[in-house]
């Protein structure tokens, strides 16, 4: 016993000596931060990302995850870019847009009728202005956006069979002015929560009902504290792959083209991935006891119209941003 605990001692030691260049620190360490369990597709590639990026730059950029709110939310991680506490964080557009108001654009209500609409807008203008925007706010966004998915609704009750089901329902929504706007013009009562508060205020029933894509009902967990989920299709929601100013300047042009060729790449496999796992996961959740219904989108539509949620937000996105968002889905 007491040999093996002298044997266990001496291997570090051994390793650095047989292993010099894996002990030195890298020259450029690069803290990311999100909001995903381990599990999301988004995770899954950023690790392939940090892995490719370790090895073509020879390991002088190493960057570290800190995945599923280990940072803390949503709000704590905005924060934590725009200081340069941590270089990466992948924001949905719903939640940078409290810092880009902008951002927001791609979520307006039932904009987008499939995904060729939305890589078409998002690689293009409507993309290019949200970019802008958040360049302006001193922050990096790399060109290709990442996928969360299409937003629907579920309850720990009834299924929302139209828009008239959602009269006073209690549900949480990300912190977006837009969110909690959208769901007040249907009648809701939504509160703003960080995603990392979510699975416990279901499960508590501080709220009824939630909104997220589907894959990430799955990895969270969300069945577990939910009944049904209709299939809205409400909002198309999308990450943005950002970096704080000050350090992605500082890094040389030849890492920042290795870093930005590796996450770039890497999120369009992303969006192949989320596109694969939505052909199975309904039938995943339906075997794990969720109930599924398709409303059709006329009645929410209708109710939005008529509470004057679009003639708002066009107004407040203006004629540049809503001409593009038209642009690619058409008039809405
Ligand atoms: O908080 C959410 O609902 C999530 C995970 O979809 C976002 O990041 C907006």
């Amino acid at each position: 016993r007491r040999g093996a605990l002298r044997t266990a001692a001496a291997l570090p030691a051994l390793a650095m000596l047989g292993a010099p260049r894996l002990a030195r620190a890298a020259e450029f360490e690069l803290k990311y931060g999100n909001n995903l369990p381990l599990t999301h597709p988004l995770n899954i590639r950023s690790q392939e990302a940090a892995e490719r990026i370790a090895r073509e730059s020879n390991g002088r950029v190493e960057v570290k995850i800190f995945p599923n709110n280990q940072l803390g939310g949503d709000t704590d991680m905005l924060a934590q870019v725009r200081s340069g506490a941590i270089t990466f964080f992948t924001p949905s557009a719903l939640v940078i847009a409290t810092l880009v108001p902008v951002a927001a654009i791609n979520a307006v209500g039932f904009a987008f009728a499939d995904y060729d609409q939305v890589w078409k807008a998002m690689d293009g203008k409507v993309g290019e202005i949200v970019r802008t925007a958040i360049g302006k706010a001193g922050l990096y966004a790399f060109d290709k956006m990442w996928d969360n998915g299409f937003r629907q609704i579920t309850t720990s009750g009834q299924p929302i069979s139209d828009a008239g089901a959602m009269d006073g329902l209690k549900i949480r929504v990300p912190v977006s002015p837009l969110s909690i706007s959208m769901f007040k013009a249907l009648g809701s009562a939504p509160a703003s929560l960080q995603f990392s508060e979510v699975y416990s205020a279901l499960q508590t029933r501080i709220v009824d009902a939630q909104e997220n894509p589907l894959p990430i009902i799955q990895v969270a967990k969300l069945y577990e504290v939910q009944k049904s989920c209709a299939l809205s299709n409400h909002i198309w929601d999308g990450y943005w792959f950002i970096a704080n100013g000050r350090a992605w300047r500082g890094l040389p042009a030849d890492m920042q083209k290795i870093v930005s060729d590796a996450i770039n790449d890497a999120g369009l496999k992303q969006r192949e991935d989320i596109r694969t796992l939505n052909q199975s996961v309904v039938d995943d959740l339906k075997s794990k006891g969720l109930s599924f219904n398709s409303p059709s989108p006329d009645s929410f539509r209708a109710k939005l119209r008529q509470a004057g949620f679009y003639k708002e937000w066009k107004e407040r996105f203006g004629p540049e941003a809503w001409g593009a968002l038209e642009g690619a889905v058409g008039t809405l």
